[in-house]
């Protein structure tokens, strides 16, 4: 893991458009960031998407076809609290379904978290947790014993490019059989002054989910970014429908990391990538799906039509 870090900071540092994997934001301290992100009255992501998960449990339901005499597993990309997913365990439970819920994330603690949570609320609930990125969980996946319905919400879809998206998808589609299911949260496109404030919250809580990250490499790889000195900057044009997030360097600086044992430079003004969160339409879904196995079999929307959820079949 530490290595894979190392690694992937020295790539991301040495280019000239630097970047650094926003999956590393969620240590613990980023983990009850984005919890306050998920609260804020700028960010609608979350909220939009619950309401849909609360008001619309039984047509989720309904859309996936599942059939009530066969076990199936319904696994999570990117599980996190699991808040919008309680709503529909707590139906599947109630209707008498039977599946094992696999949560996959990143976060070891935030997996943790979510199986005491379930376990306390839900006690017949069966649940497996698998720790790792999207792309080390696809393996998993091969084993063909039960129907699948894969949950991959939130946007977390988002902070894909769309090329690695569209190769995510098709390794996804490749480890599944027909009639499985994709049950896909996306943002949807829509005007920079809704989008813009989702990522320049006025508390600063975003701003420092950015900034956690350069306090996680000082922390954990021995680096010594001072953190007064790097400036949160989100942009989004709707006419390209991608946020992305940068921590701008106020002066030139030179920041070292002893467990890579390199300095990077940096002018005054140059910018760090941290993230990208691609909103979506019906048009940029279908391009990407035509490279995949996947078809849409349907779509929910909240009240504003802020988000939707895809079916999507394999
Ligand atoms: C969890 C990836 C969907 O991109 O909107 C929230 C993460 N970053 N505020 C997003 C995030 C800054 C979020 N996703």
């Amino acid at each position: 893991m530490i290595d894979q870090l190392k690694k992937e900071v020295d790539q991301g540092l040495s280019t000239v458009e630097k970047f650094l994997p926003s999956k590393y934001f969620y240590d613990k301290s980023g983990d009850a960031l984005f919890v306050k992100i998920m609260n804020l009255p700028e960010y609608y992501v979350t909220r939009a998407e619950h309401e849909i998960f609360k008001t619309q449990t039984y047509a989720i339901i309904k859309s996936l076809q599942l059939d009530p005499d066969i076990y199936f597993d319904l696994i999570e990309l990117g599980a996190g609290d699991g808040l919008k997913t309680k709503e529909l365990l707590r139906e599947l439970d109630r209707l008498n379904y039977r599946f094992d819920y696999m949560p996959v994330d990143i976060s070891q603690s935030a997996l943790d978290n979510l199986k005491v949570d379930l376990n306390k609320e839900l006690p017949s609930l069966s649940i497996q947790k698998k720790h790792g990125d999207y792309f080390e969980v696809l393996e998993l996946l091969k084993e063909n014993k039960h129907p699948k319905v894969i949950l991959f919400l939130g946007s977390n879809i988002g902070n894909m490019s769309d090329a690695v998206a569209t190769d995510f998808l098709s390794k996804l589609s490749d480890n599944l059989q027909k009639k499985d299911k994709l049950f896909l949260g996306v943002d949807l496109i829509k005007p920079a002054s809704i989008v813009l404030p989702a990522y320049n919250d006025s508390q600063g809580i975003t701003a420092a989910f950015n900034l956690n990250l350069l306090d996680r490499i000082n922390r954990e790889l021995e680096a010594n970014f001072d953190l007064q000195f790097f400036k949160h900057q989100p942009e989004y044009k709707e006419s390209d429908g991608i946020a992305k997030s940068y921590l701008v360097s106020t002066k030139a600086q030179q920041v070292y990391i002893a467990k890579i044992n390199k300095s990077f430079d940096f002018f005054e003004g140059e910018k760090i990538l941290m993230e990208i969160s691609r909103k979506y339409n019906d048009s940029i879904l279908n391009s990407i799906l035509s490279k995949t196995d996947f078809t849409i079999k349907g779509k929910i929307t909240d009240s504003k039509a802020y988000f939707a959820n895809y079916i999507l079949e394999r």
